[in-house]
């Protein structure tokens, strides 16, 4: 194996020089959020804690926690902490409400998600020779444009497809040489199936490695993924709040994900209790962004599960590794890797003049997910002329598109016909098995 690295005396790093640098800058960026971020002064105000009391790690514990409802409450630049002059990119992820959460770039922290990206292909061995396939959604998503950075600024080709044209995907492999494909582990399974049924198989492409993340996958995926395709598949982890793919990457190895711990702090914490624990327990991963200037979050709840692991990777690397999540704190489904909440669907569903009588189902077929949403139908609008239902169907489905951003199917059903519960409603019933 020849072990490569991209930043390589930032990625293996002495753990005492890593872990003082990381003092340093937490300090300069808590004391830069403070100074330029009202809200969260005012929220450190009320914490008691100012710029002079953060002076290195130890202090971490002091500063207070920011969460999906912070950016909610300032949307959509009340957490921007630099003049909009110096934003050079914003990007938007699906908030809780159905508001999108908005999120800002410099040109400077462009550089530094670049650089993050670049680490994760270096990782798994891609360099400048390579063709690597973006088949990440492009647009207010970050999971396009993260890529591309990295890929660019590696001086690899991207070939910037984008998701969806299934059958184009395969033939632009096939036609263009992609060695790399970068999309969600779904997708990547879906690809292997068409390959197979354009009567292809991995010998037919040059593919060697797949970068796939956004969305939970298990290790079964992975290898029915790594047969279809016949390559090695990595997982990534990221979030629009955090900075997008490549806030953690996998290596050779395989075995959890390398935090890009120079720009991020993580810790986990009990979720209940806000208390931090010991790396190793399971618990709610949360990030501090040490050099970001235009959107540094301080030590954001991710609702992320998840573990760490400080043991020393085999590839030298001294970034600590975190587990793939196993899990969220929040009722959020990742559905074809698109974020989705169920109230979400309620408004939608409430806009158009039903009631919360809804259940969601979702499953998985072929790695595919499948996307159901049953919903009573209510007495005034009541038909059992087939193509009227299927007219009031259609056109709840195409709200729904524009509100979640991805197609589920819906199905009216009679009157009463979704149980009712007597405690908590149940109202996702979600049979893939995400988590091993
Ligand atoms: O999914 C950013 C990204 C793009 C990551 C491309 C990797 C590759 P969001 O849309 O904000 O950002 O969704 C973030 O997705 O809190 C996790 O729950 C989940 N997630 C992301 N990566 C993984 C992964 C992008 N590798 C949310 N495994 C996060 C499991 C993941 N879940």
């Amino acid at each position: 194996m020849n072990l490569k690295y991209y930043q390589k005396e930032m990625e293996c790093m002495p753990e005492a020089e890593l872990k003082k640098l990381q003092g340093e800058r937490l300090a300069a960026n808590f004391r830069h959020v403070y100074e330029n971020v009202e809200y969260y002064r005012n929220r450190c105000k009320a914490a008691g804690v100012t710029p002079d009391d953060i002076k290195g790690l130890e202090d971490l514990d002091k500063i207070p926690f920011t969460c999906k409802d912070d950016l909610r409450a300032t949307y959509p630049y009340g957490l921007f902490a630099v003049p909009m002059k110096d934003v050079v990119r914003v990007h938007a992820s699906s908030g809780t409400t159905g508001k999108q959460i908005v999120v800002g770039y410099t040109a400077g922290d462009l550089e530094i998600w670049n650089d993050c990206c670049a680490r994760q292909l270096v990782a798994i061995g891609a360099g400048s020779d390579d063709f690597v396939q973006n088949s990440y959604g492009y647009g207010m998503f970050t999971g396009g444009f993260g890529i591309h950075g990295g890929a660019t600024k590696l001086g690899a080709a991207v070939i910037p497809v984008s998701s969806g044209n299934t059958t184009r995907q395969i033939t632009f492999m096939r036609d263009f040489g992609s060695t790399v494909l970068c999309c969600t582990p779904s997708y990547a399974a879906y690809l292997g199936e068409t390959l197979k049924e354009m009567g292809l198989s991995p010998s037919d492409i040059k593919l060697k490695a797949g970068i796939f993340g956004a969305e939970p996958w298990t290790e079964e995926m992975r290898a029915d993924i790594e047969k279809a395709l016949g390559i090695k598949a990595y997982d990534i982890y990221g979030l629009t709040e955090v900075m997008g793919p490549g806030v953690a990457y996998e290596c050779f190895e395989q075995k959890g994900m390398h935090v890009n711990e120079d720009h991020f702090i993580i810790e986990t914490i009990d979720p209940e209790t806000g208390k931090r624990l010991p790396d190793g327990e399971k618990g709610e991963l949360v990030f501090t962004a040490i050099t970001k200037q235009a959107f540094p979050l301080m030590r954001f709840r991710t609702k992320d599960i998840g573990v760490l692991n400080r043991k020393r990777c085999a590839c030298g690397r001294t970034f600590v590794r975190m587990s793939k999540p196993m899990g969220r704190t929040d009722d959020m489904l990742i559905i074809r890797g698109v974020n989705v909440f169920p109230s979400q669907i309620e408004g939608v569903l409430l806009q158009n003049g039903y009631q919360a009588n809804y259940q969601i189902i979702v499953g998985r077929e072929n790695n595919n997910d499948t996307f159901e949403i049953k919903v009573e139908m209510i007495p005034e609008k009541f038909s059992d002329v087939v193509s009227e239902v299927s007219k009031q169907e259609k056109l709840l489905e195409s709200s729904l598109l524009t509100v979640l951003q991805i197609k589920a199917k819906v199905t009216l059903v009679a009157p009463k016909s979704i149980a009712r519960s007597e405690g908590k409603a149940k109202r996702v019933i979600d049979t893939r098995k995400l988590h091993d």
